[in-house]
């Protein structure tokens, strides 16, 4: 399938001239510490009004009645040029509407400021107020402008999200929300080693990941069946490592320009990538491009098998840390955010003792160029640096080196495979995914609490989420959509919402909203009968 950007127009960066109109300061229309609105309306009244569509929850939503509906004449004008363009270009494309952005804080009839907001929504939290004559979105902070937008969008029609001209009215309802993560990391993986995808495609993917507030993408570059990514110094990696795939397709790789083009589109979506090279297991692509990586100097053949744990770097030669500090060097070089990631899980054909001693050097090589380690949390049973993020992925309620390496100051990121992983199946019927971690509906992915979930590793131990994509049978676009929605959301809004607001009920008819939304993105989501999906679905 050829992969369709979801909305083209996300893509355009327009500028308009200023305009003369300008909206005048909005009302304020707050309920007061007595439960009634200035209008006279009760809070339970008014959250009994809120619409029940946006996911994540937010921390708060108080309704006030008062609907805001999109003319011709709404402007839109933000302190962040970017997300004002990300917004008017989808307004346009569903509205026909001109929707013409404005220069001057607060001059749009849509604002969004990086004025006004309290402290304690943070760097990725805002404050949206719509009231009849517009919509304010505050913010401390760029990201936070762009969550408001979010959910903004979800709180408009799901035709706001159609490709091409739809039929209003185009309402926002009444009223405010405060809104801040529970979690800071918030991910989705894709595995792009198993089974390549195409800039584009990760493109997508990120627009999709970014309606839901996930704020990192973590690609898992480098496995047995395929090297991902050009690296100069040692070029068979991509040329050899990467030219096939699971099922022996002709896999592909990024060159190191692609790669930037990917970190570079995540910017614009508030998204940090944090690059995977697997090691010292899931190394074949890479020791079958050099046969001197080899502890017996032959080169194995490509692999397009899906078997684990048969590869491994050779631990005693100083070749290899050579190869691993000018990977990571040049991958480090290329990625603004933070993390690089380690891998280390299923090094099962590594001995104990060398696989300590790898990760040992590992982290220290990750630490000299400036970068944080994540590592799966396999690497707990050894020495860690006490930066050393770990991701838990097993299927057990407890571990105890994760454990006491959380009592040590380590964080960790939640993605337990038979809740988080998104390769597993729904159901038995179907044909996608896999099944060793379980069938995960949306029941399952949405029914665990990650800062209370694994022994001894409580909530200020935990960074955050990531729900991994695998693909041993992912092959499109649209088989990742159909894995990836609708638990994806679920994932996001763990990471997301406090813990109070958690709710099976109210959240299956939140992602049930979602359903039309998709449907006019040409998104191929999993229709779950635990889902009452609405007309348009
Ligand atoms: C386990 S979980 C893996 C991957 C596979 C996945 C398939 C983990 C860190 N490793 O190598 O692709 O299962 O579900």
């Amino acid at each position: 399938m050829n992969p369709m950007p979801i909305n083209p127009v996300n893509r355009v960066l327009r500028r308009t001239g200023r305009t003369a109109r300008a909206v005048g300061a909005l009302a304020v229309f707050a309920v007061t510490a007595a439960g009634v609105s200035a209008a006279g309306v009760t809070a339970a009244q008014a959250a009994a009004a809120f619409p029940n569509t946006v996911v994540p929850v937010p921390v708060s939503e108080v309704a006030s009645g008062a609907t805001y509906t999109l003319t011709s004449a709404t402007t839109v004008s933000s302190d962040v040029t970017g997300i004002g363009d990300y917004l008017a270009g989808i307004l346009r494309t569903s509205t026909g509407y001109p929707i013409t952005e404005t220069t001057g804080t607060g001059s749009g009839s849509i604002a969004l400021e990086l004025t006004g907001a309290p402290t304690t929504v943070g760097a990725e939290g805002y404050v949206l107020t719509s009231t009849a004559t517009g919509v304010v979105i505050q913010a401390n902070q760029a990201a936070g402008l762009f969550h408001g937008v979010q959910t903004l969008l979800q709180l408009m029609p799901p035709a706001v999200m159609s490709p091409s001209v739809a039929a209003g009215p185009w309402t926002v309802p009444g009223g405010t929300i405060t809104d801040y993560p529970r979690f800071e990391h918030r991910g989705a993986m894709l595995d792009v080693a198993r089974h390549f995808f195409t800039v584009a495609q990760v493109e997508r993917y990120i627009d999709e990941i970014a309606l839901y507030k996930i704020d990192y993408l973590h690609l898992h570059l480098t496995d047995d069946q395929g090297w991902r990514i050009a690296i100069n110094s040692w070029p068979n990696l991509a040329t050899v490592g990467g030219s096939t795939e699971v099922g022996g397709g002709a896999g592909g790789y990024y060159t190191q320009a692609d790669y930037s083009a990917i970190v570079a589109y995540a910017q614009t979506r508030y998204v940090t990538i944090v690059p995977e090279i697997d090691s010292p297991g899931h190394t074949n692509a890479a020791l079958a491009s050099y046969a001197s990586l080899n502890c017996n100097g032959v080169a194995p053949a490509l692999y397009t098998g899906t078997n684990v744990g048969f590869s491994s770097l050779c631990v005693p030669l100083a070749l290899t840390y050579t190869f691993f500090d000018q990977v990571v060097g040049e991958i480090a070089a290329l990625t603004p955010g933070p993390y690089i990631h380690i891998g280390g899980d299923e090094a099962s054909s590594t001995t104990a003792s060398d696989y300590a001693t790898f990760e040992g050097k590992a982290q220290n090589i990750v630490a000299s160029h400036g970068k944080t380690v994540v590592g799966w949390h396999n690497i707990s049973t050894t020495a860690l640096l006490p930066s050393t993020v770990l991701q838990f992925w097993d299927t057990t309620t407890s571990n105890s080196s994760v454990a006491a390496a959380a009592a040590s100051g380590s964080k960790v990121i939640m993605s337990p495979a038979n809740h988080a992983y998104l390769d597993m199946k729904y159901n038995r019927k179907i044909k996608l995914g896999q099944t060793w971690a379980g069938l995960i509906d949306v029941d399952t992915a949405y029914g665990w609490d990650p800062g209370n979930y694994l022994t001894g590793v409580g909530e200020s131990s935990v960074a955050g989420v990531e729900a991994p994509l695998w693909t041993e049978t992912i092959l499109t676009s649209a088989d990742i959509d159909y894995m990836a929605f609708p638990r994806l959301p679920a994932i996001a809004e763990l990471g997301w919402s406090p813990w109070s607001t958690h709710n099976q009920t109210t959240f299956t008819q939140r992602l049930g909203a979602q359903g039309p939304r998709w449907k006019d993105m040409g998104v191929n989501y999993y229709q779950s009968t635990q889902v009452t999906w609405p007309p348009g679905s």
